[in-house]
């Protein structure tokens, strides 16, 4: 068994190398020739958003992200407006209806701000989709071509859970900036020397929040249809229930590239954050995407200083003696991560250092998390407990409780 040394066409791009994905995501050894449905890693998250010239501008000048392509009216797609961004190996793509009765507005009215399509890179379409519908996938979009002067990308789409879509691309015989459709496109926007080059570099996981009693038939779903395997923290029964009623089980890809923990709400005392995501998504959806920095306070620092806000740490947490133990030595003083509400977690094989915003739309539905990882391919259990106080304390505030 070996590392998968096949980069993502934007990883390449970004100059990420395989160290670096291993610091920031982790790697594991990986054997992609018994694999049923290799994946290369991310390809784009596609987002439908009510004002997707604004988001474009907000994902710029507050996340740093940098202006890459579009589609619209002026490139004869009349139905929508489509602009592309990245931060090292993260690309985001923010449509907004233009025509009236553009179907992505219907979305935008029942659903609010969110993620249509996490896209995924693999080295063969129809294998993956021949592969996925014999074990029973529901395939949105047949594998086809598109073609324009920079080549030809093939592409296919399975359904995944509510009306979120897995769109498979392979664009090794393409080098245009996204996708045929999409002209190059930049901004003026200047960024400040003082601000740091990326906030960051790579998508860490991307979590589904799924019905009461679903999350194991989404589990089975990623595990049979997309032939990827459950993670150490497949923590099933036991997590938080005391807390917030919520269970979670994480599958990822054969190369651990893309992770997708899964949530599900469970009875509880109160009502379960998960239960108010389904209810303002109406459906089932993607609940929060991880980013990968390699300098989380940098990050922080920024995007506070522009009003992007996180869940409060109490001081308690920094205080707890038993929470000191576990973490031990991390490579700030603990003063710093306490000043800024960052958390920390250990495990056998490192530590992690994470931090959540708030929803970042009008409705209590998707947020961020900031993840830097030092060895730990975790996703913060020991942090559940306080994450979960954090959220439950921001839910009670919106009267959803
Ligand atoms: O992705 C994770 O599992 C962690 C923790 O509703 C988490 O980021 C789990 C459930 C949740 C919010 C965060
Ligand atoms: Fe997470």
């Amino acid at each position: 068994m070996t590392i998968d040394q096949t980069l993502t066409s934007q990883e390449r791009l970004a100059d990420l190398d395989l160290e670096q994905l291993r610091q920031l995501v982790g790697l594991v050894e990986y054997d992609a020739a018994s694999d049923p449905f290799p994946v290369t890693g991310w390809d784009a998250v596609v987002w439908s958003v009510g004002n997707a010239t604004q988001a474009a501008l907000l994902f710029q000048v507050v996340f740093g992200m940098e202006l890459v392509a579009y589609s619209g009216p002026e490139t004869g797609n009349r139905d929508h407006q489509a602009y592309v961004l990245r931060s090292g190996a993260v690309r985001f793509v923010f449509k907004g209806g233009v025509d009236p009765d553009s179907p992505l507005l219907d979305h935008q009215r029942r659903h609010g701000d969110g993620v249509v399509d996490v896209a995924l890179e693999v080295p063969d379409v129809d294998a993956c989709v021949k592969h996925a519908q014999a074990q029973g996938a529901t395939v949105v979009q047949a594998p086809h071509d598109l073609s324009d002067e920079h080549g030809t990308v093939r592409l296919a789409a399975i359904a995944t859970y509510g009306e979120t879509v897995h769109t498979l691309v392979d664009r090794s015989q393409y080098d245009g900036p996204y996708l045929p459709g999409y002209v190059a496109r930049t901004s003026g926007y200047v960024k400040p020397d003082t601000e740091p080059k990326r906030l960051f570099q790579a998508l860490d996981h991307v979590v589904g929040n799924v019905e009461l009693g679903a999350m194991d038939q989404w589990v089975d779903f990623y595990n049979r249809i997309m032939g990827f395997t459950n993670m150490a923290e497949f923590v099933g029964e036991d997590i938080a229930t005391e807390y917030s009623a919520l269970m979670s089980k994480v599958v990822a890809s054969g190369n651990r590239r893309v992770k997708f923990p899964l949530n599900e709400p469970a009875i509880g005392k109160k009502k379960s954050q998960i239960d108010e995501y389904l209810e303002f998504y109406r459906a089932p959806g993607v609940q929060h995407l991880a980013l990968a920095t390699n300098d989380i306070i940098r990050t922080v620092d920024s995007l506070r200083a522009k009003g992007i806000e996180f869940l409060a740490t109490p001081d308690s947490y920094y205080q707890d003696p038993e929470l000191r133990a576990r973490i031990g030595e991390v490579r700030v003083p603990i003063e710093e991560l306490q000043s800024r509400g960052i958390l920390v977690d250990r495990d056998e094989d490192g530590y992690l250092l994470q931090i959540f915003t708030k929803p970042i739309g009008d409705r209590p539905t998707v947020f961020f998390e900031f993840i830097e990882r030092h060895g730990s391919l975790g996703f913060g259990i020991g942090n559940f407990k306080a994450l979960f106080e954090a959220i439950e304390r921001e839910q009670a505030k919106r009267g959803n409780f």
